[in-house]
């Protein structure tokens, strides 16, 4: 900012201001790093980091993954602009021993803070309004689902999870699913805090001691299922995992019927 070319003074129209802003060398290049930025940010928030997520092997899974998508795009320009000038200052910055003069004072420039102030709130209400909606959408289907539910009974404890399956009469250190059949959760911990978070399926809960918390979902792939804690809950937290499956109909039956008043390791 070597000088302000009256911009203030002169109160011309606010497209004028806006030109005016952008004839300032600076500001073209630290909003072209800006762009770039955000272009970047939005190729990989769209297509490399979903190819980095666990396989979604639920419909929960696949709406948290295009939330994630669409909450990293709305964000991209906020750290394109963050970023775009950061570089720009980074680059440009004083080399050697003598300081430089201080720059010329600014005042703040209204129509940029306005501006922002109705671009960034625009971004905050379409996350706000597709969060609802989501939120919506996901108790919908767990008021349809809660008719023909499978009940899975999960425990928490320093530091392993056990799942009851009163229905079926089995117990089991492994988390095992049938396809296509909406399962309801219903967690506790019988210590400290947990987090039940079979990744794949897009389920994360907290499991509380003398509070059930309940939570459905659908597996609709087959395949594996890690089980973690995502919730830091003493010495051996970050070896509180087990495996599981997501197998067919018939699978199932058998792996039931295996276990049937038994207790899986
Ligand atoms: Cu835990």
């Amino acid at each position: 900012m070597s000088d302000d070319h009256g911009l203030v003074e002169m109160e011309p129209t606010p497209g004028e201001k806006l030109a005016a802003i952008f004839k300032q060398r600076e500001v073209r290049v630290a909003t072209a790093w800006g762009v770039l930025v955000t272009a970047i940010f939005f190729v990989i928030g769209g297509w490399i980091y979903p190819s980095w997520m666990p396989t979604a092997m639920s419909t929960d899974m696949k709406s948290i993954e295009r939330l994630i998508v669409i909450f990293t795009w709305i964000s991209a320009p906020v750290c394109g602009i963050v970023l775009g000038f950061s570089i720009y200052t980074f680059l440009h910055r004083h080399k050697g021993d003598t300081p430089p003069a201080d720059g010329p004072g600014f005042r703040t420039n209204s129509l940029v803070v306005g501006l922002w102030v109705i671009v960034s709130s625009a971004l905050c209400l379409v996350a706000v309004v597709y969060g609802l909606i989501e939120m919506n959408s996901a108790s919908a289907a767990t008021a349809e689902h809660k008719k023909n539910a499978m009940v899975v009974e999960v425990t928490g404890s320093q530091w392993a999870w056990s799942f009851n399956y009163p229905e079926q009469g089995v117990q089991s250190h492994e988390l095992m699913l049938p396809i296509n059949r909406p399962v309801e959760f219903k967690i506790i911990s019988v210590d400290v805090n947990h987090s039940f978070w079979p990744v794949q399926l897009g389920v994360k809960v907290d499991a509380n001691r003398l509070q059930t918390t309940v939570i459905d979902t659908t597996p609709n792939k087959l395949g594996d299922i890690d089980v973690k804690c995502a919730e830091l809950c003493g010495l051996y937290h970050a070896y509180m995992e087990t495996s599981g499956k997501v197998m067919s109909a018939d699978d199932f039956n058998t792996w039931v019927t295996a276990h049937q008043g038994g207790h899986t390791a």
